[in-house]
């Protein structure tokens, strides 16, 4: 009947929870209509008009407005709730929250609370309708009517386990909703993405190590809009070709905000407005960072960092995987392996250089009464996550038998803060890097396993890698201090960088370097990423960008992949390849699993290596300029590492462009990621472009173009109209802080360009908010310093060159490149 005439590709699953024949699907009033293939379109789809909520009427509130839905008849989930409260705000962001009518449920609360900062008036881009019966909105920009979101497509469902949303989306331009291995742009052909943080080794189809209910949407025009769900349950999200998507959540409430841009860049500004803006971090974890699983001893280590000063590779920090810990403790060390580890750590900070080593959350809980204190206070003060029955909850990782602290607990924190303060007084780290931490057990739930509840099976479980929300990890029915784990789980990463982060910053006084593996919103106040266990091969490094780059879009500017790979034997190429990639990810560590081939910088031939020094030297000339973007992204919310979209939406090649990115708005990355290519064929957009290397200028109409690229070069180009500040490299940021400045100016065919340089003392608390700093803004044809200035794109030799008013006598012009030196 015409009830059920919906296009295959604009059918809306009816069976999502579970596989119906032909009688369910009808008893539940839905439309049954096989086809062929399983993959794809649901054969049980919702009718054109499907009986939901209804919407009592619209009263005013302070902030926006109220009403009530509610359905006569239940829906076919188990618990449904009957009756909703609608509140909608609308001063600042669009934001709905819908929630039970009658009782209190589980709502998100994201630590440290977000600091308020003035935030676009949104009300003037949209207008919202609402359909009554059964409830739905529409959510359209008010400028030129499009429909942002419409959920009146598909019915709203709201069960105790069970929530369920639909909208129609704007184009089929989506990226975010992660942490998944994609490109840049979602594949909306019938595409389930869940939202279920877990130790995965990043492959496609998997829910990793992150949770990010949010998206954004390109608009085709170069407008754009996001949406944001805050709800920290495991979420599925399915996304089909109509274009159309729909949110599920085992629960929580649906708590939805909606950003209206209108441009790519202020939708991230917004959102981060919401989750709060990212920290900024200490000068020196700009710099390189080299860690492996495998170096067994303080005394390896010690020739690890030895050889790359040696060898002349920048090497900031130097790190230490699990080898360190006494039997994988956390917070002790080894005493026959790492027994001068405090000595090692006072050499490097001699050198300029710094030390981090990792921790994991699991308290090993098997150690003799007495002999480990991070357990034995920890007991004392109730600090760990309980089982359903109230006692401490086991499960295993490296150490064997451990406890999970709750971070949602205070009294958590503080024990945490102890346990640091002790350790950082033997062992003076500089940064903490938080493993492990979805949080990620070898035991599913537990060694006792977990009761039969239904929070352990939910009348619907998201498609998780194996196949239960307590696989590889806790049990669901663990109670932690604000809810249960099965509400909390997303949370733990983010709940443990925030206790690191106050932790180290209480005890150094110092701006905290926190790199965690597990991730939620709002992570980036707190913490770096990284993308986990990366292989050694060339999809995972072309991979590795889109992730950067998505991270970037959720307000964790700070992150970057295992440089030449986590797993698996690395080449000398790919090595090579990824290193010149790597000086360009925000955050910069090259690291290894244990069983693997060496991949330290100095141990490759010359030739690979003489490829990687000019990569990391690159990199550190660069410095200034990257930390100055670090400022902006702290105080302003706009990206380091910024997909071409953003900063050129208007321009249709740009959308889906993830093998190239920029630094801020002026620095085109085009890596190699091809085994055996000497050249590279790279889009510029509309305007000119100067290489980085030699200044030689493309005017690009906006187009592909066949670069030359040969093993011992990364191409990079610099937008028109723009200045970088640089410093000569070093190897360490102490060393190259010190060095003089120069700037790199790119002329814009007017013959203007302009920069700004942020600098502080790279690593004091709060120095903006102090207004501890310096900031300075270069103008072309004004500026002058010490060493010297690259004015790339002279169209003929100067005449004369003046700076401050003066003439200069010295400096020099090339014809073919149009470079002049002053
Ligand atoms: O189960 O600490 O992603 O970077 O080297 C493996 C050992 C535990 C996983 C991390 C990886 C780290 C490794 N860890």
């Amino acid at each position: 009947d015409r009830e059920c005439t919906a296009a295959p590709e604009a059918r809306f699953d009816c069976a999502r929870d579970r596989t119906l024949t032909r009688g369910e699907c009808e008893e539940r009033g839905c439309c049954y209509g096989p086809l062929s293939g399983s993959a794809g379109p649901p054969w049980c789809f919702y009718p054109r008009s499907y009986p939901g909520y209804t919407m009592g009427p619209l009263s005013p509130t302070t902030r926006g407005q109220t009403a009530t839905l509610t359905r006569k008849k239940p829906s076919y989930l188990p618990k449904d709730i009957s009756s909703l409260r609608l509140e909608v705000i609308e001063e600042t962001t669009g934001c709905l929250h819908l929630t039970d009518a009658s009782s209190q449920r589980y709502e998100v609360h994201l630590p440290g609370g977000i600091p308020e900062s003035s935030a676009d008036n949104q009300s003037v881009f949209y207008a919202a309708e609402y359909q009554s019966d059964p409830f739905g909105f529409i959510v359209r920009r008010r400028s030129n009517g499009r429909v942002i979101m419409n959920t009146t497509v598909a019915p709203l469902l709201f069960a105790d386990q069970y929530l369920q949303m639909s909208t129609s989306l704007a184009s089929s331009l989506v990226s975010g909703l992660g942490e998944h291995y994609t490109s840049i742009l979602l594949d909306l052909n019938w595409t389930s993405l869940t939202l279920w943080n877990r130790d995965m080794a990043p492959h496609a189809d998997a829910n990793l190590y992150g949770a990010h209910p949010f998206y954004i949407v390109q608009e085709e025009d170069g407008f754009a809009h996001g949406v944001f769900l805050l709800n920290s349950n495991a979420i599925e999200v399915m996304l089909q070709p109509t274009p159309a998507l729909t949110w599920v959540s085992t629960g929580g409430i649906l708590d939805l905000y909606v950003f209206l841009g209108p441009d790519p860049q202020s939708v991230i500004r917004q959102y981060l407005h919401i989750i709060g803006y990212p920290m900024m971090p200490p000068y020196w974890s700009l710099g390189f960072h080299l860690c492996r699983w495998g170096y067994t001893t303080s005394k390896t280590t010690r020739r690890v960092a030895q050889s790359m000063h040696d060898a002349n590779f920048p090497l900031d920090v130097q790190w230490n995987d699990l080898d360190y810990a006494n039997k994988r403790r956390v917070f002790t060390f080894d005493p026959w392996r790492f027994g001068d580890l405090p000595e090692i750590v006072d050499e490097f900070h001699q050198r300029g250089m710094k030390y981090i080593l990792i921790l994991d959350p699991g308290i090993s809980s098997s150690s003799l009464p007495g002999t480990y204190p991070p357990f034995d206070d920890g007991l004392k003060r109730d600090v760990f996550i309980k089982n359903a029955t109230g006692h401490v909850l086991i499960g295993k990782v490296w150490p064997g038998p451990t406890a999970f602290p709750d971070f949602t607990n205070p009294e958590t924190r503080t024990w945490w803060e102890d346990c640091i303060r002790d350790f950082h007084s033997k062992v003076p780290v500089d940064g903490l890097w938080i493993d492990m931490n979805e949080p990620a057990s070898f035991v599913q739930g537990s060694v006792e396993g977990c009761p039969d509840s239904d929070l352990e099976n939910p009348p619907y479980t998201p498609r998780v890698v194996g196949g239960r929300l307590n696989s590889g990890t806790l049990c669901m029915s663990a109670q932690q201090k604000l809810s249960s784990h099965y509400n909390l789980h997303n949370l733990y990463g983010l709940t443990e960088a925030y206790a690191t982060h106050s932790a180290l910053k209480n005890i150094r006084r110092k701006r905290p370097f926190v790199l965690s593996r597990s991730s939620y919103p709002s992570i980036g106040r707190f913490s770096g990423v990284w993308t986990g266990d990366v292989r050694s091969d060339w999809e995972q490094l072309r991979f590795s960008i889109p992730a950067v780059l998505q991270f970037g879009l959720f307000g964790v500017p700070l992150v970057g992949a295992d440089v030449c790979g986590f797993g698996g034997d690395t080449t000398e190429e790919l090595c090579i390849r990824w290193m010149q990639l790597g000086a360009f990810y925000p955050f910069m560590r090259n690291h290894n699993d244990k069983p693997n081939a060496p991949q330290e910088p100095y141990v490759f031939g010359q030739k690979a290596q003489a490829a990687m020094r000019t990569a990391l030297n690159l990199r550190y000339s660069l410095l200034p300029f990257l930390y100055t973007l670090f400022h902006h992204t702290h105080t302003s919310a706009d990206t380091v590492a910024r997909p071409l979209f953003i900063e050129f939406p208007t321009d249709p090649n740009c959308q889906s462009i993830d093998k190239q990115f920029l630094w801020g708005s002026l620095l085109l990355i085009s890596p190699v990621l091809e085994e055996g290519a000497v050249e590279l064929a790279a889009y510029l957009p509309r305007g000119t472009w100067y290489s980085l290397h030699d200044g030689q200028p493309f005017y690009s109409g906006g187009q592909y173009l066949l670069l030359p690229a040969p093993l011992d070069i990364i191409n990079i180009h610099v937008r028109e109209g723009h200045i970088i500040p640089q410093q000569e490299p070093a190897l360490t940021t102490t060393a190259s802080r010190r060095n003089p400045f120069f700037l790199t100016v790119a002329l814009s065919a007017g013959g203007w360009a302009r920069g700004d340089l942020f600098w502080d003392d790279g690593e004091s608390l709060d120095t903006f908010e102090t207004q501890n700093y310096c900031y300075l803004i270069f103008i072309a044809g004004q500026v002058r310093s010490r060493r010297g200035i690259f004015v790339f794109g002279v169209p003929s030799p100067p005449r004369f060159v003046l700076a401050n008013g003066e003439k200069v006598g010295d400096f020099t012009y090339r014809t073919d490149t149009k470079v002049s030196l002053l």
